[in-house]
């Protein structure tokens, strides 16, 4: 192996001869525009971020392996869970939703747990979070829930009156902000929280039969949340916490490691089910529904180059395999434009080229040119139907399974408006101890909000849910259960 150190080259791979000195006229001379190796290094530098995301901007990502534990090809065809042993590599990228690029790790927020399969049919992409259901069940209400997580538009600052008013109006959101507030509100890392995919997606097997799915991704290191004030500490000290911790972890051979199961509801019960089961806002009892292992997770690679591989890593929910398809649920059919529409505007048209995102099985199609283009097919025809019998060729046994419709188009809301029974269940679950926590959190978190009308709405919802629990957030916060609440 020479020990001659690589050459220095410019992007087009001339030898750069001084990286030290500019060119100039002379030694006290103007610098000379042929000094193209200075132009084009404070040329790139100025072009080195990209957007970062609009929600879900700081996070973390590490490779690994799925492996099935489980036979559960009666419920789908999907190849990568086809026999108990298969080992498919993935990758993963946890992150907070409201902070920007620099911001701290250890806030209250939900976190992203978003999985990339590199299956052998093209990338399967589990686009979910550390809890089982969400604040809002329309994606048409997703940019003004996140504008009321984000800066003030008018102070650049975070806004409480906002985040309270855009909730208290939204009462379907008391479920996810009693998780949010909760012991799992701040996880201790991300080894130690669990993830789900919070929609219902659906199964379907060779036969074309068909399931309705959640998916559970159990923590291998238990489940662990930071009290509010030891959270606030570490997020002082060091913003990267959660970041660090993962990256060290693998560094030193503890591969943290998930269960994946499923809860499996059969195709016809959904017609009938007590509550919307494509509603996002709630779960599913697990006693109609047990928990079904499907196989093991583990994280055992760290990232080479954060930009390259996570910066740049492209999860959408639409990235489905033969054997599993999208539910109707409002807001995975949202999100199934919303994420390739963010990739394009982001990283490029050609993003799935990028190694971090290219699958591992042959790409062929007709798609062409487009920004940062690198394999651009071959041959002179690209386009079907065509009188040359070309390849690819689509593939009938690889269409969706057929389901039924009914009803008319129009703009429908969900007919279940019973926002309170599974968040007083949460709250009936929690020891005294959690109680204490939670009550303490709600109170700290809506005394700065300026407005009694948004305080009083909120402690409505809270006591619909539960009277003792409304009646103890009305008590931390100076005020009474409005009277026709009662
Ligand atoms: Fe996201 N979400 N989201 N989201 N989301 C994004 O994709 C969106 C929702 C989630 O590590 C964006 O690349 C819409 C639910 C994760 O790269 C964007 C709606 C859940 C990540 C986007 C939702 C998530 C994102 C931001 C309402 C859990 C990080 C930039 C319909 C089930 C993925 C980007 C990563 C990122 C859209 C709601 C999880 C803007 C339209 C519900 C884990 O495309």
């Amino acid at each position: 192996m020479s020990n001659e150190k690589k050459r220095m080259t410019t992007a087009s791979g001339a030898p750069v001869g001084d990286n030290q000195n500019s060119i100039t006229a002379g030694n006290r001379g103007p610098t000379l525009i042929q000094d193209v190796h200075l132009l084009e290094k404070l040329a790139h530098f100025n072009r080195e971020r990209v957007p970062e995301r609009v929600v879900h901007a700081k996070g973390a990502g590490a490779h690994g392996y799925f492996e099935v534990t489980n036979d559960l090809s009666k419920y789908t065809k999907a190849d990568f869970l086809s026999e108990v042993g298969k080992r498919t590599p993935m990758f993963i990228r946890f992150s907070t939703v409201a902070g920007e690029l620099g911001s701290a790790d250890t806030v209250r927020d939900p976190r992203g747990f978003a999985v990339k399969f590199y299956t052998e049919e093209g990338n399967y992409d589990l686009v979910g979070n550390n809890t089982p259901i969400f604040f809002i069940r329309d994606a048409i209400k997703f940019p003004d829930f996140i504008h009321t997580q984000k800066r003030n538009p008018k102070t650049h600052l975070k806004d409480k009156n906002a985040v309270w008013d855009f909730w208290s109006l939204s009462p379907e959101s008391l479920h996810q902000i009693t998780y949010l507030h909760g012991d799992r509100g701040i996880p201790a890392t991300f080894r130690h929280m669990n993830g789900y995919g919070s929609h219902t997606f659906k199964w379907v097997n060779d036969k074309g039969e068909a399931f309705w799915v959640k998916y559970h991704f159990i923590s291998e290191q238990g489940v662990k949340g930071l009290d509010e004030d030891v959270a606030g500490q570490i997020a002082g000290d060091n913003p990267d916490y959660h970041v660090e911790d993962l990256y060290n972890s693998i560094d030193k051979g503890d591969f943290p490691a998930w269960k994946l199961y499923v809860q499996i509801m059969p195709y016809e019960d959904a017609k009938t089910y007590r509550f919307d089961p494509f509603d996002v806002t709630k779960v599913w009892s697990q006693k109609d529904y047990p928990r079904i292992e499907v196989g093991r997770m583990v994280l055992d690679r760290n990232p080479e180059n954060y930009f390259a591989e996570v910066e740049q890593a492209a999860f959408s929910p639409g990235n489905f395999v033969p054997g599993i398809e999208a539910s109707p649920d409002k807001m995975l059919q949202g999100r199934l434009f919303g994420y390739s529409d963010a990739h394009r505007y982001r990283i490029g048209a050609n993003h799935q080229e990028l190694p971090i995102n290219r699958p591992v099985n042959e790409v062929n199609n007709n798609q062409f040119d487009g920004q940062m283009r690198y394999s651009n097919g071959s041959g002179s025809v690209n386009y079907e139907p065509n009188s040359y019998d070309t390849e690819p060729k689509e593939d009938p046994a690889s269409k969706i399974s057929p389901f039924e419709v009914y009803g008319e188009a129009d703009s429908v809301s969900y007919d279940s408006d019973d926002h309170y029974t599974q968040a007083g269940d949460l709250y009936r679950l929690m020891s005294a101890d959690e109680k204490d926590r939670l009550i303490d959190a709600f109170v700290g978190h809506m005394k700065p909000v300026d407005k009694d009308e948004i305080k009083l709405r909120q402690i409505e919802h809270f006591y619909k849910a539960d009277p003792e629990w409304g009646e103890r957030i009305a008590k931390g916060l100076g005020l009474s259960v409005p009277e026709g609440v009662k």
